[in-house]
């Protein structure tokens, strides 16, 4: 939720005026720096070595980690793809894009306030390349497209993409030599980089990988690097670690894929593939350092990394996304500004980050103006302190896939409480409250222990007002006013019910 960074004492302000003024010194006055913007598709942070992952190896990208700054507590507020790129790309929740699988695209008015866009009328040469992951729509219920047009260099794909290369017609020119779609992209990173770095204009380079999204289907390059490893599970791992939570939780696909994408039965076997395809991002990240270098362009090159949702792998016993607990909603950052002073000190931030401050933090390091009433903002003042405040919650969403699942939880840094209003039949609408500072793998659920009134009273405020904020801030359109009725605790269930059924009588979708 927009909650302004609190600087807490005269002396931090100092420090970071200090700090900003250090970043001036370091670099041509004016001089605006390259921003290269890398995305994966359910990339837990179980699968890296800067995440303390046992068995991970993502060299390239631990190197990003100790030059820049990781976030340890920053969280996709839609933990699926479509919902999730839209919010990254404009700075907005769900329910202000409008845009999910299910509900529409994104309207042409947002994507105008969308990153890309701007950096691209500011005077940035601009490219994207990978799964883009929405459309663009002139009106609600009309046909959406792609907005290939809006980059100079276009390397994007429709729907999934492929993991062929030469399936992915904008980087079919890439295929003979790369054949495997996560290195054609650091392939074309590279390109674009030597390109632009001849060009006096800045350069924005965004790349969202497929990889390692369903299918499984990961580059042969790198058969041997995982092959008949054994790995360590978590501790939440397995349907034993799950009973405590939601029955509606285990109402969606997320339930059975336990089984189905072999948790259960080959765990090793599903882990080394899952860490292999991230290992393939690593490489394409290290040619896309390289290519930085070779250009000299690295000095003034902010790279930021982080991924769309991310994925359960085992924990409480559930397979894929969707759900809000942490495997699910808490996904990788990194942010390395080789300008700043903060930058090769090995620095995490433990303050509350989102994907909606993604374009904030890129607007603000391109000296863009941002559009008014962002839910997001600028991560670059916890870059100068990563002491500093970030958002008092954020709401982690779910509106989409079956009706039992969709939940609305807010988390801060230390809270996690989700509400699963589904009340038919043999379901109630169900409380969970975590306390994530002492139980991150959330085995507890102390919504309904006595000692814990206090917390479980102030998170039920903050979620009302996540409420409030849906139901104030919601489109009007593709059917999100009703879920500002459903996730409202102070209605009953035929209330909500109807907030539906009047939809599906008169309103369009
Ligand atoms: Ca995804």
């Amino acid at each position: 939720m927009r909650a302004p960074f609190s600087v807490p004492t005269l002396t931090v302000l100092l420090a970071c005026m200090l700090l900003r003024s250090s970043v001036a010194e370091d670099t041509t006055p004016g001089e605006r720096p390259n921003i290269v913007f890398l995305l994966a598709d359910d990339q837990s942070t179980w699968s890296m070595g800067c995440y303390d992952t046992p068995g991970a190896s993502t060299p390239h990208l631990d190197q990003l980690a100790a030059d820049g700054m990781v976030f340890d507590r920053h969280y996709d507020t839609t933990a699926i793809c479509m919902a999730s790129r839209a919010t990254i790309m404009t700075g907005l929740f769900e329910y202000r894009t409008g845009c999910n699988f299910e509900h529409g695209p994104l309207t042409a008015s947002r994507w105008q306030h969308a990153y890309p866009v701007l950096l691209r009328k500011a005077g940035y040469r601009t490219a994207f390349a990978g799964k883009f992951g929405f459309e663009v729509t002139p009106a609600p219920g009309k046909k959406g497209q792609l907005p290939e047009a809006d980059f100079d260099v276009w390397g994007g794909g429709p729907g999934q993409t492929s993991y062929a290369t030469k399936k992915n017609k904008s980087m079919a020119r890439y295929a003979a030599q790369y054949p495997h779609s996560t290195r054609s992209y650091g392939a074309f990173g590279a390109d674009f980089i030597a390109e632009s770095a001849k060009s006096a204009a800045p350069f924005c380079l965004s790349i969202s990988f497929k990889a390692p999204h369903h299918p499984v289907d990961p580059d042969p390059m790198f058969d041997d690097v995982f092959r008949d490893m054994t790995f360590s599970k978590p501790g939440n791992y397995g349907r034993e670690f799950g009973e405590h939570l939601s029955q509606q939780s285990r109402q969606g696909r997320q339930y059975e894929r336990f089984d189905s994408w072999h948790y259960r039965d080959r765990y090793d076997e599903t882990m080394a593939l899952y860490f292999q395809q991230i290992y393939a991002i690593d490489y394409a990240v290290g040619m896309i350092r390289t290519a930085l270098r070779k250009a000299g362009a690295a000095d003034n090159t902010v790279v930021i990394y982080t991924s769309d949702n991310g994925f359960m792998n085992g924990s409480h016993g559930y397979g894929s996304k969707v759900i809000p607990y942490e495997e699910s909603t808490r996904v990788p950052l990194i942010v390395f500004d080789p300008r700043h002073i903060s930058s090769g000190q090995k620095l995490r931030c433990q303050s509350l980050t989102g994907n909606v401050d993604i374009a904030p933090t890129i607007l603000d390091l391109a000296g863009v103006p941002q559009p008014d009433d962002l839910d997001g903002q600028s991560l670059m003042p916890l870059y100068d302190d990563p002491t500093s405040d970030g958002h008092a919650f954020l709401p982690l969403i779910n509106a989409w896939g079956p009706r039992e699942v969709h939940s609305l939880g807010v988390v801060t840094t230390d809270w996690k409480f989700v509400y699963w209003p589904w009340a038919q039949g043999e379901f109630t609408a169900t409380e969970e409250l975590f306390h994530l500072t002492t139980d991150r793998l959330e085995l507890t659920n102390v919504r309904n222990d006595p000692t814990q009134e206090t917390a479980v009273r102030q998170m039920q405020q903050l979620y009302d007002q996540a409420v409030r904020h849906w139901q104030g801030h919601a489109v009007p359109h593709h059917n999100y006013t009703p879920f500002g009725r459903l996730f409202d605790r102070g209605l009953s269930w035929e209330q909500k019910q109807a907030a539906f059924s009047k939809r599906k009588r008169g309103a369009k979708k």
